[in-house]
């Protein structure tokens, strides 16, 4: 391979450096699996990917987070108590679980654990006010981290919501397509977030 051309090692799709985190975002039985409360669909294929991923990014030396939407079983967030979700990723329960064959080499922000609202892995908004708070996902962030490669589920709610305010801190963010699916709850949706998230300056590979 000539000099100037790089490529990320041992098969993974982006490339990853000491200023680089991997957020792995919601990869959950109730995301990933068909019996899951809230499949989204193709959601099980990303998961050996994304394990791919955790080895290079770890091998390069670069910070891997996870996130697990975790939940009440009564929030506003579910459909029954108002919200649009079916139930899903209720905190101790199989569905709030990682998927099992995911690698998990780091630490994990649980959202939602006192029913509030949201979809972004940094900032989670009170069920009532609407206030955003946030998570510790920054806080796990070294100084030195400039760059963020955002994966998992869903394309169009917490992974885009997650990369959106990654620009918004000021760090460089890149979302690989083969490493998400999304629940187009609408046709169209995909599209839609993948857009949004170009205009805000998110590089969609
Ligand atoms: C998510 C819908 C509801 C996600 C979480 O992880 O993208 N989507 N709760
Ligand atoms: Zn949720």
């Amino acid at each position: 391979m000539s000099d100037h051309i790089s490529a990320a090692a041992d098969g993974a799709v982006a490339l990853y450096d000491r200023t680089t985190a991997l957020l792995v975002v919601d990869v959950q039985n109730d995301f990933a699996l068909p019996e899951g409360g809230l499949y989204v669909s193709g959601g099980e294929q990303i998961v050996p990917l994304v394990s791919i991923e955790v080895g290079a990014a770890q091998n390069a030396g670069a910070t891997v987070v996870y996130t697990q939407d975790w939940h009440p079983h009564d929030t506003p967030h579910f459909e029954k108590d108002g919200g649009v979700w079916p139930v899903h990723c209720v905190g101790d329960t199989w569905g709030a679980e990682l998927h099992r064959d995911l690698v998990v080499h780091g630490p994990v922000v649980r959202k939602g654990t006192s029913g509030e609202d949201g979809y972004s892995g940094f900032s989670v908004r009170d069920p009532l006010s609407g206030a955003p708070v946030a998570t510790q996902l920054q806080s796990l962030l070294d100084p030195d981290i400039r760059r963020l490669v955002v994966v998992g589920l869903a394309g169009d709610y917490c992974v885009k919501e997650t990369a959106l305010d990654g620009v918004r801190l000021g760090y460089s963010v890149e979302v690989p397509l083969a490493l998400t699916r999304f629940v187009e709850l609408e046709p169209g949706d995909r599209d839609r977030a993948v857009q949004e998230m170009r205009d805000a300056g998110v590089t969609v590979t």
